[in-house]
């Protein structure tokens, strides 16, 4: 009891003293822990998480809520604006190698910057823990000025393939440019090398010259804007979502070498109000499964498979930022829709799923406060 009591102190004081029950939600929502700036949260075999802040600090975190201190190790972090530390992910050999994968934004000559991903092992102790053995297996090409739009959402896929989104840095041209990753869906194997197998290896062989940048056996898809959420459903199809500019949020279901049109094409328009064409203009390019306008800005893509939340087994959850709340999401084929909102009541950054099946959101911001880790259960 004695060790319990702070945590309810703690929760009392991040619910601003109330209790926080939303009589319209169908799940109730307590307040674990927050953090400044929150991004990314991931489990550990072992219940706890591993939870990134943009600022450049990881935690290892209980489920009630107790945080480590800061693991140390992680690479320098170009903060500003969109990016600093990203996401997290767990090797699939997680349990035998210890190995983890962060992605973040690196600095660059003069000023320039791109996402990169690196992988080492988290050495963990009682304070925390330790990143070793730290190597970059991944860059976005080439770096460039800006904050904006790096996307770098890490997935394994069952298969070992690592997944990686990358956001087209505000410059829209480099999604259709072969000769950069950015703007592309990315897949690498698990030390970062290039999969025998993907769809552009082979133009790469036919001529090296048509590849100067030495990125096209990356590729898996192109013509995206900044994805920040990837996953696979049920029957194992991968599926990603990204936000439009001023409207067209898009959800699309990944082809290999499928070109998704942007910036050639788009249901939203440039926030200066001039047009980009609809998708419907150029059937050439593939046209989202579902696309939002007024936008959600989602944030992140995660596939329910728990029993907690039983109705929605195989649906996807989204966390939206200008959306502030939860969309849940039916996927039927190669078909999708959006069949329920969840207001939360802030912007939400993450939304993962526990290994009992409950539900862990991070929000993005609440006010001038930080951004709160809430643990959402079915209501009874
Ligand atoms: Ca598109
Ligand atoms: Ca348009």
């Amino acid at each position: 009891m004695t060790r319990q009591l702070p945590l309810v102190l703690a929760a009392l004081l991040l619910a601003g003293g109330t209790a926080c029950a939303q009589d319209d939600l169908p799940f109730d929502v307590t307040p674990v822990t927050a953090f400044d700036e929150p991004w990314a949260l991931t489990f550990l075999p072992d219940g706890r998480m591993l939870v990134t802040e943009k600022k450049g600090q990881l935690y290892i975190v209980t489920q009630d809520g107790q945080k480590s201190r800061p693991v140390r190790g992680l690479p320098n972090v170009d903060y500003g604006n969109q990016g600093g530390l990203g996401d997290v992910a767990l090797h699939p050999d997680y349990d035998n190698n210890g190995i983890i994968y962060l992605s973040y934004v690196e600095g660059g000559i003069d000023g320039t910057r791109g996402a990169a991903v690196a992988r080492g092992v988290l050495n963990l102790n009682s304070r925390g823990g330790t990143f070793d053995d730290v190597e970059v297996i991944w860059r976005q090409y080439p770096k460039l000025f800006g904050y904006g739009h790096y996307g770098y959402r890490l997935l394994f896929d069952d298969d070992g393939y690592l997944w990686i989104t990358s956001g087209d840095r505000q410059k829209f041209t480099p999604s259709q440019d072969m000769q950069s990753n950015v703007g592309k869906i990315i897949r690498l194997r698990e030390d970062g090398s290039v999969p025998g197998d993907n769809p552009f290896v082979d133009y790469r062989r036919q001529d090296p010259l048509v590849d100067r940048a030495g990125v096209y056996g990356e590729i898996w898809s192109i013509g995206h804007r900044n994805p920040l959420g990837i996953s696979f459903d049920l029957d194992g199809q991968l599926w990603a979502i990204e936000m439009g500019p001023a409207g067209g949020d898009e959800l699309n279901l990944i082809a290999r070498e499928g070109n998704y049109g942007y910036p050639v094409v788009s249901n939203g328009d440039h926030y200066d109000g001039r047009e980009i064409p609809d998708h419907d203009t150029r059937p050439e390019f593939l046209e989202p499964a579902i696309w939002w306008t007024p936008a959600i800005s989602p944030a992140g893509l995660t596939l329910y498979t728990g029993e907690q939340f039983g109705d929605w087994h195989g649906n996807f959850l989204v966390p939206g930022l200008s959306s502030r709340g939860l969309v849940r999401i039916e996927v039927d084929g190669k078909q999708a829709r959006e069949v329920e909102r969840f207001a939360m009541g802030a912007r939400i950054r993450s939304v993962e799923q526990g290994p009992d099946g409950t539900l862990w959101v991070l929000e993005d911001e609440r006010g001038d406060s930080e951004g709160r880790l809430l643990k959402l259960t079915p209501r009874n």
